[in-house]
């Protein structure tokens, strides 16, 4: 039998589409599935739907699978993220020899593979942990692959992994090195945070149109359309446009029967925390977290709508509420800037996390190659990131995304659009939390003189934790005995 180049362990929704993927650009693949209680369907069936004429070799048992790899072996596993991929390391451990190549293509927390990829160095096995975006269709059509861990794998798996992966807009591979240890789930991590993020700030225009200016779906879809020709282009606001003209089947728009309640698989929440835990300024990523669990309270938001002074105003919720024909016209010209400053916002916390984070961790991640790597196959991919490419080329030591003109003025541009979105939104009692985190954190941040000494001075006061002073150098810590 002829070894095969490569290997996939799990043949999931991920699993399937990457194999396809990977065997139509010519490498020869082993896929595995575990079979362990007779009840898994997924490798026969997925050998008997594309196996047949393709140079591929199925199996359920490991051992099988280990021999029928080229060495050193490069194995993907495509397993639900946590337990299973340490389960699924330890059944390997035995097989697997010195330079073989590990790689994590699932959704697994960077510390797990900051840990896995440690571990296994002790044992010569170079891991690889990679963030993979684009769903179903990336998968098969050209992912965003963000992989770190053992940098020594890099040069093996740069000429497999760079023709899988979708391109750039200047036609590059959408795929590279991010840097060791956790680095690669870590920038995946900050992906689905500003997913997170973006989703809810369409959807918080969305509402706007829909509840305040009275659009139909077909009105909103058509402005939608136009925004996405500009600096707003992003594949979020394409697929809501396709959203909002989708009918059911009588003829109803869809979305008007969805219920309200946003789902999650955590990993925004994993950004929550790890802000919290790492010290990240991410407002805007954890307010849209917050945002889905609020929504996910949908009992408790019915019995306090009755409380709500906009429902108690208008009989029916669907109902607008009344606004002056100028102030419908100003909302709706006022919203594409709101969003486009409120956007970059996003991204720029989301890239001072990454910048911050690989200052802590020594990543040595460079901002230019993740705006690279976003531009395609990935949720995220939007305009904007050309931008965001240039500054990191230009500038790429630059702590944060608004220091550089280019990037703060745009913003600048819209504040007063901005506001004046949110001032309606707020008298029209709409919630906008992600619209106003946004700006809120850039007022903070272009803020020389902040309330905060106040907080140091109370906390002297009850905890005597000192405090530094403004006509003394820093790094002197002062105590005031305050009573
Ligand atoms: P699926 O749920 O479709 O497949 C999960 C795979 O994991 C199956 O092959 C399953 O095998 C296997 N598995 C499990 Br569950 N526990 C296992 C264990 N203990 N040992 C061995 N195999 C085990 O997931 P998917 O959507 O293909 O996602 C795979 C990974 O990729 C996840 O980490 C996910 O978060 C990540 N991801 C998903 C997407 C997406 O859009 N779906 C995008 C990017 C990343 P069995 O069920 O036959 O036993």
């Amino acid at each position: 039998m002829n070894l095969s180049s490569f290997g996939i362990c799990g043949l999931g929704v991920m699993g399937q589409n990457l194999a396809l993927n990977l065997e139509e650009k010519g490498i020869s693949l082993s896929v595995f599935n575990r079979n362990a209680e007779g009840e898994s369907h997924l490798l026969p069936e997925f050998m008997s739907s594309f196996g047949k004429d393709r140079e591929m070799y199925g199996t359920d048992n490991l051992a099988d699978f280990m021999a029928s790899l080229e060495r050193p072996r490069k194995i993907l596993m495509m397993v639900k993220a946590g337990e299973a991929v340490d389960q699924v390391i330890d059944q390997m451990r035995p097989f697997l020899e010195p330079g073989d190549i590990l790689i994590d293509g699932g959704n697994s927390h960077f510390k797990d593979s900051q840990r896995r990829t440690g571990k296994l160095a002790s044992e010569g096995v170079l891991f690889t942990g990679m963030g993979v975006s684009g769903g179903e269709e990336g998968a098969r059509k050209g992912p965003s692959l963000m992989p770190g861990g053992n940098k020594e794998a890099w040069s093996i798996l740069q000429p497999i992994l760079e023709p899988v992966a979708a391109r750039s807009y200047s036609n590059t591979p959408c795929c590279g090195w991010i840097g060791n240890g956790g680095a690669g789930h870590f920038v995946k991590m900050i992906h689905n945070g500003i997913e997170y993020a973006d989703m809810q700030l369409i959807s918080e225009a969305y509402h706007l149109m829909k509840n305040v200016a009275g659009l139909s779906p077909m009105e909103m879809t058509g402005l939608m359309d136009e925004w996405n020709r500009g600096a707003l282009n992003s594949y979020l606001l394409e697929i809501t446009s396709h959203i909002l003209r989708f009918k059911d089947t009588d003829g109803e728009p869809l979305l008007d029967k969805i219920l309200d309640r946003a789902g999650q698989k955590g990993t925004g929440a994993w950004t929550a925390v790890t802000a919290l835990e790492e010290g990240l300024p991410l407002p805007a990523i954890t307010e849209a977290v917050f945002s889905r669990y609020i929504s996910s309270q949908k009992k408790l938001r019915e019995q306090l709508s009755d409380i709500s002074v906009r429902e108690a105003r208008t009989t029916d919720s669907k109902q607008p509420p009344n606004i002056s024909p100028e102030k419908r016209k100003q909302l709706l010209d006022q919203l594409p800037g709101a969003l486009l400053a409120a956007r970059m916002m996003c991204y720029s916390e989301g890239f001072f996390a990454i910048r911050q984070a690989s200052d802590t961790y020594q990543w040595d991640i460079q901002p230019s190659l993740i705006a690279r790597i976003w531009q395609g196959g990935c949720i995220i991919r939007s305009k904007l990131l050309s931008l965001i490419e240039n500054v990191g080329e230009s500038s790429p030591m630059l702590p944060h995304l608004l220091l550089a003109p280019e990037y703060q003025n745009p913003i600048l541009q819209h504040t007063s659009e901005w506001k004046g979105v949110i001032s309606l939104a707020i008298q029209q009692d709409i919630p906008v939390p992600v619209f106003t985190s946004t700006l809120q954190e850039f007022q903070a941040l272009s803020t020389r003189n902040l309330p905060a000494n106040l907080i140091q001075a109370q906390r002297d006061y009850f905890g005597a934790h000192t405090y530094e002073r403004t006509d003394r150098p820093a790094g002197e810590y002062f105590h005031t005995r305050w009573k």
